[in-house]
Formats: C-alpha cells, sequence, structure tokens
C-alpha cells in the first residue's frame, strides 16, 4: 500500500477521494511494471537532477534536486478551478464549464483523453535507448527529464479516466499501459508514436516538431468545456515548453557544430563534411522533412466529421480560442483546405467547422517555420550559402486528402516510380540513418564533456554550469 498523499504530489485532493485510491492501487504497480520495462534503459539506479512539480504554484513546480527516477513522485495537477468558466465555443456557449462529463459525450472525450494520453508513454518507448549514446551529461539529463514528464502526462490523462469515467475509463488506463510503440499487434494509436526514435537527430527533431504537436492539441484541449480537462491540460503546457526547448536548441547546437567545422576547414561537400565527424546540413534537412510531414499527419484528416463534432460540442476548441474574434460556433465561416486531382494541387473552401483540424495544423506550421527561421540564422551567421526550408503541406503524408500521392517537397505531384527514385533526396536514407548512428556508439558522459558532432548549449540547467554532475551513475 502506498501512502497516496505522501507519494503521489497532487492537488485534487487524492487523500480523501477513496475511489481514485483504489482504482490507483491498481494501476500504479502497473505502470511501475511498465517503467521498469519500458522506460529509460539501464538508468534505475542513476541519481539524476530533476525538476519535480509539487504543487501548481509558481515556486512549486519546477523543484530541483537528485532523484532516482522510478522514485521520481509523479503528480497529479490541475491548474486551480476558475468558479466562473463558461463553455466558450460550440452550440453550450455560454453555459457554465462542466465539472462532471456530459452523459452524451462520454466516450467522445473519452476516446480524445485516450488518444492524448496513448501518446505520452509512446515517447518514453520511442526513446528508451537513447541514454547509451548521449552526446553529454547535460544532454543526459533533459531527456530522463522528458521521460519523467511523459510519464507525468500519463498520470495526468489516467487521472482523468479514473476520476470521471469509472470502469470504461479503468479499463482505458490499463489498455495505456498494454500498447507499445511499433509493436505489429497493439501499436500505439498514432502513426508517428510507432515510428522508432533511433538516434539524437532524430529525438531532438521529434521533440521539436512533435512535442509541438504536443503542445497544439494541449492548448485546443485546453479550451474544453469540460473543465477537468482543460484544468490538467493547462498544466501539462507549463511542463510542454522545456521539451520544446530541448529540440530546438538540440537542432541548433548541431547545426551549430556542423557549421563551426564547415567554416574552419572551408568544406561545403557533404561528404567532406561527414568525414569530419559533424552531420552535414543536408542530412538536416532530410531528418527536418521526415519529422515534419510525420508530425503534420498528427493533426488527422483535412475535412474531419470527428473534429466538426468535437467543436460543436464544446470539447475541443481551437488554438487560442477565447482571444479568437468571431462568433466561437462557426456555423457560416469557410476555411481552404488542398485537394489533389490529377497531377494538380488546387485550393478549395469548405465549411470552416469540418476544417479544424487543418486550421491546427496551419496555427502549428506558422510557429514551425518561425523555428526553423532561428535555424536559418546560425547557418547565416556562419556565412554558409544553405538554406533549410520546410517541405510542402502534402508532402509524404499518409493521412488526409494528400494521403496515397506521391507529392514533392517542391509541392510538384508525382508518379509512384518519380516519388521512388526521389524519395532519397527528400527523406533519410538506409545510409544517412547509419551515418548519424556511427557517430552515435557511444555515450559521453564525463561532466562539461560534448560529442564532437554538438555544440555546448549556451547555459545549463538550473543556472548550474555546464560542467555540473547532471547524472550520478552510482
Ligand atoms: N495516425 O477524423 P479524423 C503529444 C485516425 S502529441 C493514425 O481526421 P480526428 C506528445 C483517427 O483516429 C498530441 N490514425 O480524426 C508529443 C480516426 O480514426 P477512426 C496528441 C489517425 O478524430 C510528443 C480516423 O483516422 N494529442 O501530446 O478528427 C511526446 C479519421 O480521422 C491519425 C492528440 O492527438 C494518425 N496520425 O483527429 C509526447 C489530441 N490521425 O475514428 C506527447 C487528441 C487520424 O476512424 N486527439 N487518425 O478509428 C485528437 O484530437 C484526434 O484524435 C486527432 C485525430 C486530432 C489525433
Amino acid at each position: 500500500m502506498i501512502d497516496y498523499t505522501e507519494k503521489i504530489p497532487n492537488n485534487v485532493d487524492l487523500g480523501r477521494d477513496r475511489g481514485l485510491q483504489r482504482a490507483l492501487e491498481h494501476w500504479q504497480p502497473a505502470y511501475m511494471g511498465w517503467w521498469y520495462d519500458m522506460g529509460p534503459n539501464e538508468s534505475h539506479n542513476y541519481e539524476v537532477y530533476l525538476r519535480t512539480a509539487i504543487s501548481v504554484e509558481p515556486d512549486g513546480w519546477a523543484q530541483f534536486d537528485y532523484v532516482k527516477m522510478p522514485e521520481y513522485r509523479w503528480g497529479i495537477f490541475l491548474q486551480p478551478r476558475d468558479e466562473k468558466r463558461e463553455v466558450n465555443f460550440g452550440i453550450h456557449k455560454g453555459q457554465p464549464a462542466w465539472q462532471e462529463v456530459p452523459g452524451e459525450y462520454r466516450s467522445t472525450l473519452r476516446r480524445v483523453i485516450v488518444t492524448q494520453g496513448d501518446t505520452e508513454p509512446a515517447s518514453v518507448e520511442q526513446q528508451r535507448l537513447l541514454g547509451s549514446s548521449c552526446p553529454s551529461m547535460y544532454d543526459l539529463r533533459n531527456i530522463f527529464q522528458v521521460n519523467v514528464e511523459e510519464g507525468r502526462h500519463l498520470w495526468a490523462m489516467v487521472y482523468l479516466l479514473h476520476r470521471y469515467f469509472g470502469r470504461d475509463g479503468r479499463e482505458e488506463a490499463e489498455a495505456l499501459l498494454a500498447r507499445r510503440s511499433g509493436d505489429a499487434d497493439n501499436p500505439r494509436i498514432l502513426g508517428a508514436f510507432n515510428e522508432p526514435t533511433p538516434d539524437w537527430l532524430a529525438f531532438y527533431m521529434f521533440t521539436f516538431f512533435t512535442d509541438r504537436d504536443g503542445k497544439f492539441q494541449l492548448c485546443a484541449l485546453a479550451e474544453s468545456g469540460f473543465d477537468p480537462l482543460s484544468r490538467t491540460c493547462r498544466f501539462m503546457l507549463t511542463e510542454e515548453a522545456h521539451h520544446m526547448f530541448v529540440g530546438e536548441t538540440g537542432v541548433t547546437r548541431i547545426i551549430k557544430r556542423t557549421c563551426e567545422v564547415m567554416k574552419e576547414h572551408k568544406i561545403e561537400d557533404p561528404a567532406q563534411v561527414r568525414a569530419l565527424g559533424v552531420i552535414d546540413l543536408q542530412t538536416i534537412q532530410r531528418y527536418l522533412n521526415f519529422h515534419y510531414s510525420v508530425t503534420l499527419d498528427l493533426y488527422g484528416s483535412d475535412v474531419s466529421s470527428n473534429a466538426a463534432n468535437y467543436f460543436t460540442n464544446g470539447l475541443k476548441g481551437r488554438f487560442r480560442e477565447t482571444k479568437l474574434e468571431d462568433d466561437h460556433v462557426l456555423s457560416e465561416a469557410e476555411y481552404p483546405v488542398y485537394e489533389v486531382i490529377g497531377d494538380k494541387i488546387v485550393k478549395k473552401n469548405v465549411p470552416a467547422l469540418t476544417a479544424l483540424n487543418e486550421r491546427l495544423r496551419d496555427d502549428y506550421i506558422e510557429e514551425i517555420a518561425d523555428g526553423v527561421a532561428r535555424w536559418q540564422r546560425v547557418i547565416d551567421e556562419a556565412g554558409i550559402p544553405f538554406k533549410l526550408t520546410l517541405p510542402h503541406k502534402g508532402f509524404h503524408r499518409a493521412i488526409g486528402n494528400f494521403a496515397g500521392h506521391h507529392i514533392s517537397v517542391n509541392g510538384d505531384v508525382l508518379t509512384a516510380e518519380a516519388w521512388e527514385k526521389r524519395k532519397h533526396e527528400w527523406l533519410p536514407s538506409p545510409a544517412d540513418e547509419k551515418f548519424v548512428q556511427s557517430l552515435m556508439t557511444g555515450r559521453v558522459v564525463e561532466p562539461g564533456k560534448f560529442a564532437n558532432w554538438i555544440a555546448p548549449p549556451l547555459r545549463g540547467i538550473n543556472s548550474k554550469p555546464l560542467d555540473f554532475e547532471y547524472v550520478r551513475f552510482n
């Protein structure tokens, strides 16, 4: 028996909620079993300088100390309740926000929560082997931080399932621990979460691109009329920012190091760049293309009646819904989507309600473009004539109107043969992956040391120096 209030920091009055305690009595040991099996490899005895959320107050959500990861205090936190909060969009607009699940939306809400929850353990599974090839102790600590917080985000969704969805919720919470990323028989729900994350370039790309889908989806769910979901997502967003920081700065540091070597040796040929043990910009571009395109799929179909229903029923809003100036009902509005007709990509207006996935995807693309422009600045400042670009939205898509078509990075509609011939100009080839792997054969863990293929960060974690002992291996 665990002492819940002691072991599980929370602001949901767990100590007095017998129902929830009983549900957790079964789930918590299963979660620990999953963590030992699928959490970061060989890490169980390490003491890691981690932040733990112990309350939602400004001084409580980021407490730093050494922690053995299996002893991390995975807590349950919701942003404090605003008694006046209303449903802010759809047909229930203006009603008080729901504190319990409306019966008619039970299965839909459960599905959305399960889909969100499923991504969290999936990403831990995808990243589990990366510790053994980390480029520094600083980076090792960061990946572990990301992993424990994804674990906490799973707890956040499981809390909702246990507290609000009764027996079905408990079954879904168990299933969240049973699916496995990439498993042929019982895979994770969404495509990108079944792709391998085989190396650190892929990890940084994932945390830049895919964790940012997390941000946008959480922002949309934070608008939900179901208040506990909204409040849970609001708190999760405070943690998400660090994950995207790890991704953005990780790629920045790789680019920076490559540019330094290119400048120092006055070289541009990718083969020569590789020969000096850094990752050529062309390979970085191909990784970018891959992670961007699989992440775009996570927004769902361009035209989706599911999305329309989520919105109309007040379950999932738009990005920054309450800041948008329109009727928040969208009964008349239209929105442009794209279709492939013959060998052309054609724009077409559809009812805005049905295009909400596409709209969220477009909001995401805007923010991504800013991030890629920041990467570009590093290349420009080095005076290297290379442009990183975002591929066309239809490139390498498996969900929505572009699925089943072969679209080049420039937006040309290709035949299957032309695509096969050219795809590795745009997507990482097995040889690219092998090369990146070859740089990451062992881990670099001497405090203050960094692998040759990545520049050190500008500063350490929580004002600690770069040569701080972020991980004690015991
Ligand atoms: N892969 O009507 P549609 C994060 C399915 S990331 C496979 O367009 P809808 C994180 C879809 O389920 C954020 N299947 O779908 C990041 C549906 O299936 P059924 C995660 C897909 O419902 C990094 C069918 O296709 N959160 O937090 O409008 C690390 C028809 O599709 C995919 C959420 O996603 C796909 N990519 O939209 C850690 C928020 N896309 O019903 C964490 C919750 C669609 O025909 N999820 N399908 O069997 C949602 O809001 C919606 O489920 C989606 C899909 C936006 C994902």
